[in-house]
């Protein structure tokens, strides 16, 4: 990550605020739960009172992360001096009406290429590997210390980010912040064992449904996959249970990219994933359908249903 972020902005609007808001998106990720949680904790010794917020909470995976109890899946009625934002290329992206925070500051934290810069202090940062990283740096401009607490939060965001340190934002700088992440008590193989080893019989039957439904389109040299609501609920899985699946579809050698759809309420996620060799900005093909993310990793949504038919899926 280039550090040409100037943290001082931030600080001061943290400084001027009692009760602060953290965002994430819905759904949220390891990285911006991870960071809420560990800016959060620093915050809370200080003498702040935060609330971490995001619509249709948290993965079971995600439940060991230190604090993680405390996450809402709704807006508490108190009042709040400071919103924070974690990983919203749009405010929209909190999956609630977003006029409640137009008369407060905003502080919006990202890495994403595209992030709309609807805070009234950006730290966005797109070659950063994860928010998480920002968010270290940001920790060391305060002059915190890195507790056990925040390391387990920063190192899973990271975790997370990089794919398990694999992916090609895996440099030397992100492996020194782990170095010293895991010198102040978080632990790589913990963090993943819960990731990888706590897979639950609904996530490995929808996998093995996405699998089967994989097709690959010769003209886009894409690798896709459609799972509509009923075969999700006909083995008894969420759709949060494929998080993860379009990652493993990328990795075939032909496919420049994975495309999963599936169908959650009234909208269709789409995810697209691609590998740094191949090529391909997925940021790109996201925006067309409205979305967004970053080049190798992004989604976007759509409104209406899946259906399967003899000759295919549909959209109605
Ligand atoms: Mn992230």
């Amino acid at each position: 990550m280039k550090t040409t972020l100037d943290y001082a902005p931030a600080a001061e609007l943290i400084a001027a605020a009692n009760t602060i808001f953290f965002l994430s998106h819905e759904y949220t990720d390891g990285d911006d739960l991870g960071s809420m949680l560990a800016l959060g904790s620093v915050l809370k010794a200080r003498g702040k009172k935060v609330e971490y917020i995001a619509r249709g909470g948290l993965s079971k995976n995600l439940l060991f992360l230190p604090d993680a109890q405390l996450l809402r899946d709704h807006i508490p009625p108190e009042d709040f001096d400071l919103a924070i934002f974690l990983g919203c290329g749009v405010i929209d992206r909190i999956g609630f009406d977003p006029s409640r925070f137009a008369a407060h500051p905003i502080l919006n934290i990202d890495h994403h290429v595209d992030n709309h810069m609807f805070g009234t202090v950006n730290l966005v940062e797109s070659t950063a590997a994860a928010n998480c990283e920002i968010i270290y740096y940001f920790i060391k401009f305060l002059g915190a210390s890195i507790t056990k607490t925040v390391a387990v939060n920063l190192l899973t965001g990271i975790f997370n980010d990089t794919g398990g340190f694999r992916h090609a934002n895996t440099n030397a700088q992100v492996l020194e912040i782990a170095a010293e992440l895991m010198r102040r008590g978080a632990r790589i193989d913990r963090i993943a064992d819960y990731y990888f080893g706590k897979s639950e019989l609904s996530k490995l039957r929808a996998w093995a449904l996405a699998l089967e439904n994989a097709r690959f389109d010769e003209g886009r040299q894409m690798v896709y996959s459609i799972v509509t609501e009923d075969e999700l609920a006909s083995i008894g899985a969420k759709p949060e249970d494929l998080e993860g699946i379009a990652s493993v579809l990328t990795t075939i050698p032909e496919a420049r990219y994975s495309m999963v759809l599936k169908q959650r309420g009234e909208e269709i996620k789409g995810s697209l994933r691609s590998e740094a060799h191949k090529g391909v900005d997925v940021a790109a093909i996201a925006r067309s359908f409205g979305g967004g993310g970053h080049v190798l990793a992004a989604g976007f949504k759509l409104k209406g249903k899946i259906e399967k038919t003899k000759e295919g899926w549909k959209i109605t």
